[in-house]
């Protein structure tokens, strides 16, 4: 194993259902908000959909393969509730966990951990005829979905997460209107918080309750490390109110410490309603906080911006992937934040990766040296947390395939895998091919 990584650290890489799966109306498989988001003109830059992506519901066994070959330790996937759950509560449809049974069995017998996430943005649509995150029901709904996951997949899955990004869920889907259900309104982005953070903390009680006690239970935020543009106490106050509206406002009532008041104050008639006991329930001991990890964020004071007050400012002088700006150092400083003020007990990076828009070359391999020179500069800030002391115990990489990038449908990729659309090969770029060789120990950062 690399120095300074421990023999037990974990390799992996991550997906999600509905950017891979395809086979949409197969297997009993209801309708997601992702399906229907995807079809209104205009909301995914090329027009496409995730049908069929990778087509991986029928090619999961060549893509567990493929990760054997790259001798990764873990996956981490997401299950597709509608799959589980047609019309997202009532009826279990066995077909659909009968596939992810394949899935995990196929996983074990490669050697590979299962790392399981409940949520990764594809509701039932069912469940948004009746409001969706906004209705305190949907918090109920996830709560038996959890329950007749964790039954039928709880003897052979030892890490399960609840939610992915809950911010991209409330506010792209709710706020920017930029990701399914395509709402923007900020009461509405504020009760879906909530409701998303209840329905982790009920998920996590079902998990205990189904769960053998060694299993490990966590929930995946993305984080952006904020940091004022200039040295000014405006654009300081913008970056606290940035952290607060980016971070802390997930954070906060995860670790107990209720909603951040600053924010309560600042989004006043907008807050959620709740029930007195539900920041008991939000507040549930996790055994690992995911950290999904792409950029950090410059910021200035705008008095004009409502209602945050703060704009984002380009830093001329990062280098870019084609869609974000790189600060490898965001993921030391965002790691070493959370070991050093919240008393989270383990931490995963359950996302890093780049997006670029590459073909294969003439020799048929993929020269990704963007994404190489990446994965290397941020796999070195993990290190360096590590050797800090954050008790940091895997790393997965985004993504094991190119997919389905949602608003962007196919424009961009972020597989370490390159995947032709047409014929669904898959070729391991040089990015993967390194990261196998780095697991290894035969490659360095
Ligand atoms: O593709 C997404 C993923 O679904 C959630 N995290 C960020 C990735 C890259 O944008």
């Amino acid at each position: 194993m690399p120095e300074p990584f421990p023999s037990d650290f974990v390799w992996g890489a991550a997906t999600s259902a509905y950017q891979i799966e395809g086979a949409v109306r197969e297997g009993g498989r209801g309708e997601s908000i992702w399906d229907r988001f995807a079809q209104v003109p205009g909301a995914i830059e090329d027009g496409s959909s995730g049908d069929p992506a990778c087509d991986h519901y029928h090619r999961f066994g060549q893509d567990v393969q493929l990760m054997a070959d790259l001798g990764l330790g873990a996956y981490s996937f997401s299950v597709a509730w509608p799959r589980v759950l047609p019309r997202g509560r009532g009826a279990v449809n066995n077909a659909g966990l009968d596939y992810y049974s394949r899935l995990v069995d196929a996983l074990l017998a490669a050697g590979i951990t299962p790392h399981l996430k409940l949520y990764h943005w594809d509701l039932p649509q069912a469940l948004q005829g009746w409001g969706g995150w906004d209705n305190r029901d949907t918090a109920k709904a996830f709560a038996d979905y959890t329950e007749a996951v964790a039954r039928r997949l709880g003897d052979r899955v030892s890490h399960w997460t609840t939610h992915v990004e809950p911010w991209c869920v409330a506010f792209l889907g709710h706020y920017f209107g930029i990701h399914a259900p395509g709402i923007r309104d900020l009461d509405t982005a504020l009760q879906a918080t909530h409701h998303l953070l209840l329905s982790h903390g009920w998920g996590v009680q079902v998990l205990r309750d189904w769960l053998p006690v060694e299993v490990q239970v966590g929930i995946g935020l993305n984080f952006e490390p904020t940091y004022p543009a200039r040295d000014r106490e405006a654009d300081l106050a913008a970056a606290r109110r940035y952290d607060g509206f980016f971070q802390r406002w997930f954070l906060d009532p995860l670790a107990g410490r209720g909603y951040p008041e600053e924010m309560w104050d600042l989004y006043g008639p907008a807050v959620p309603e709740m029930e007195p006991e539900d920041l008991d329930v939000v507040a549930q001991r996790i055994d690992f906080l995911g950290v999904n990890y792409y950029n950090s964020a410059t910021v200035a004071d705008d008095p004009g911006a409502e209602p945050l007050r703060v704009r984002r400012v380009p830093n001329p002088d990062r280098e870019r992937t084609a869609d974000r700006e790189i600060s490898p150092e965001g993921l030391n400083d965002i790691l070493m934040r959370l070991y050093q003020e919240y008393e989270f007990p383990a931490f995963y990076i359950t996302e890093n990766g780049a997006a670029f828009e590459e073909r294969p070359s003439g020799d048929g391999a993929v020269h990704d040296e963007g994404r190489c020179r990446f994965l290397q500069a941020h796999i070195a800030q993990a290190a360096r947390a590590l050797e800090q002391g954050v008790p940091l115990r895997g790393y997965f990489c985004w993504s094991l395939l190119d997919n389905f990038e949602w608003s962007k449908g196919y424009t961009i990729r972020y597989g370490i895998t390159y995947v032709d659309y047409a014929t669904q090969t898959r070729t391991l770029k040089d990015s993967a091919l390194w990261y196998r060789d780095f697991i290894q120990g035969v490659a360095p950062l």
